[in-house]
């Protein structure tokens, strides 16, 4: 397994996890962290034998955002230069479904890197909130966009030029999180879902993510045109025919992600 400083990385069965671990700053997304964190999504895309990746904090935090240390010094050159923030566009390459499990500050980039996982699952202490223009600064991981298309422009209006924060509850009610479970079971709860979500067929699962962001991408005819055609190619896959005769003969599928 590769090391890694700023993240801790393990499996279980057909799920990978990974658990943003800087507890001194909170988990502050620092370029360091940034790569290790698209480093080890892409290593678990890569591997067949894992089937959804769940991205998760501490309890306390979950990100409190990106590291404002590290971005303190730097100019509007440097920014442009470095492309700040870029790499993060290949997290949301990855094509296995991925999961936050959020407990305690998801703000700034740790707000916009739990909405650029497919599936938000919040412990009842998790905190949301684009506190960037308190900083004299706007949100830069997608927050401005991502924000508006999950809870509309009215919430993330108020959200972004206030830069207060939301509880758990009104996250749910705005549909920024599809559950909000006790702060205790987060982890449990999460590995349920991540876990029946890896047993599905690998590739029925990319293709059925891939559906659904094209509908945030798409028009409604051309998506579900999209839809139509990708749903008739998976009736070219051998797990397609297992899952259908499994039905028949009233037993579980034996998906061979093929
Ligand atoms: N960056 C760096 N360090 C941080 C960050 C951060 N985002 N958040 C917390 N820390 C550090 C603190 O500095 C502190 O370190 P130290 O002990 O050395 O002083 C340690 O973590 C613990 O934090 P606190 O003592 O502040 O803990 P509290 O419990 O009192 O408060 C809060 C917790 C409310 C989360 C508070 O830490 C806070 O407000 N943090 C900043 C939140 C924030 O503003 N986030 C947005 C950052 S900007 C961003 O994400 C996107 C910028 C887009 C730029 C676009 C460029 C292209």
């Amino acid at each position: 397994e590769q090391a890694y400083e700023n993240i801790i990385v393990t499996t279980e069965g057909r799920v990978g996890v990974i658990t943003l671990n800087r507890p001194k700053a909170l988990n502050a997304l620092n370029d360091a962290l940034m790569r290790e964190v698209v480093a080890a999504a892409e290593a678990f895309d890569a591997d067949r034998g894992i089937g959804a990746i769940v991205v998760t904090g501490s309890e306390r935090a979950f990100a409190a955002g990106a590291d404002i240390k590290e971005m303190q010094a730097q100019s509007y050159q440097d920014m442009l230069l470095s492309d700040w923030f870029a790499l993060w566009d290949r997290f949301c390459d990855v094509r296995t479904p991925t999961i936050a499990a959020v407990s305690g500050y998801a703000l700034g980039g740790g707000c916009e890197l739990a909405m650029m996982c497919d599936m938000l699952i919040a412990a009842d202490s998790a905190k949301f909130g684009q506190p960037e223009i308190t900083l004299g600064v706007i949100p830069g991981i997608g927050g401005s966009q991502r924000l508006t298309r999950a809870v509309g422009k009215a919430k993330a209006m108020d959200l972004i030029l206030t830069g207060r924060q939301m509880d758990a509850e009104e996250a749910e009610r705005s549909g920024l999180v599809s559950r909000v479970v006790p702060a205790d079971t987060l982890l449990k709860e999460t590995m349920e879902a991540a876990t029946k979500i890896a047993s599905m067929s690998l590739p029925a699962t990319y293709v059925a993510k891939e559906a659904v962001n094209a509908a945030l991408e798409t028009t409604l005819a051309e998506g579900v045109r999209f839809e139509r055609r990708t749903f008739h190619a998976t009736f070219a896959l051998e797990d397609r025919s297992e899952g259908m005769a499994a039905f028949i003969e009233k037993r579980k599928p034996e998906f061979k992600h093929n």
